[in-house]
């Protein structure tokens, strides 16, 4: 094992994601603790900021046992979103740009008001704004899709693009909403919103802590992402992916070339 010096690491994680070119598993031949994968993501993103990209949000990441298992990971994660990650919905989506791009159904929080630290449910719902039904295009830049806990943090969890729908009233119970992702209009997944932590408002939680650890709060105007509930399901073109969410509507693209 050796060390490289963190921000080479966000260099070629940043350098993978930019070119949709597939990268080397860091943790193989390199030293990387959570912490400091946790400072690479950032030093990525700091590059992306510096090419004019702008945060726009978190996503929380491995939220639910589906998730946690088709990784073989067991840990909640979080990852930077920016601006050029949003995808208008009903936009056709090309794979050039992309390794292996996967999609799986999310819901989406709107923060109104700051929030960071340790909070409640209700503290937590109190900063949100609105509610979407949201589809996350997932690519993690590693080799053959194979990624310890730590490669996967500094690829920013493997954030690549984020399709929100409709704003919804924040009072929208989401507790236990039915979810369906559908390809050419045949549902591949299905599940609820509960297989989110139990609840997506947990992960909303979880992203208020877990961000000020790294010295941030959620921002007003920023989406939070809350997770996969079900397993993400491989983009093929030609093919049309829809995530319908109960109460809350849908959202969907389709993938051209
Ligand atoms: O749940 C997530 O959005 C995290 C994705 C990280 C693992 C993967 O690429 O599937
Ligand atoms: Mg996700």
């Amino acid at each position: 094992m050796t060390r490289l010096p963190l921000a080479r690491m966000a260099e070629i994680a940043d350098e993978g994601a930019r070119t949709g070119t597939a990268i080397a598993q860091f943790t193989n031949d390199h030293e990387l603790d959570v912490p400091d994968a946790y400072a690479v993501q950032a030093l990525s993103i700091s590059r992306r900021v510096a090419r004019g990209e702008r945060v726009v949000g978190v996503k929380m990441g491995l939220t639910s046992r589906a998730k946690m298992a088709q990784v073989g990971v067991d840990e909640v994660i979080w990852g930077r979103l920016t601006d050029g990650m949003l995808l208008a919905d009903g936009a056709p989506l090309s794979l050039g740009g992309y390794v292996h791009p996967r999609v799986e159904p999310e819901i989406a929080f709107l923060i109104e008001r700051p929030l960071g630290g340790r909070v409640t449910a209700m503290q937590a719902m109190d900063a949100v704004g609105a509610v979407a039904a949201a589809a996350e295009v997932i690519d993690s830049r590693y080799e053959d899709f194979k990624f310890a806990l730590p490669d996967v943090i500094a690829d920013n969890s493997s954030s690549s693009g984020i399709v929100v729908g409709a704003w919804c009233d924040p009072s929208t119970p989401i507790d236990n909403l039915g979810i369906a992702l559908s390809v050419d209009g045949r549902n591949q997944e299905v599940g609820s919103s509960a297989a989110i932590l139990g609840d997506p408002v947990r992960s909303l939680v979880e992203a208020a802590r877990m961000v000020a650890e790294a010295g941030l709060q959620l921002e007003p105007g920023w989406i939070v992402l809350a997770g996969g509930a079900t397993a993400a399901v491989p983009l093929v073109a030609g093919s049309s992916y829809r995530v319908t969410v109960e109460s809350l509507g849908r959202v969907g693209f389709t993938v051209t070339e």
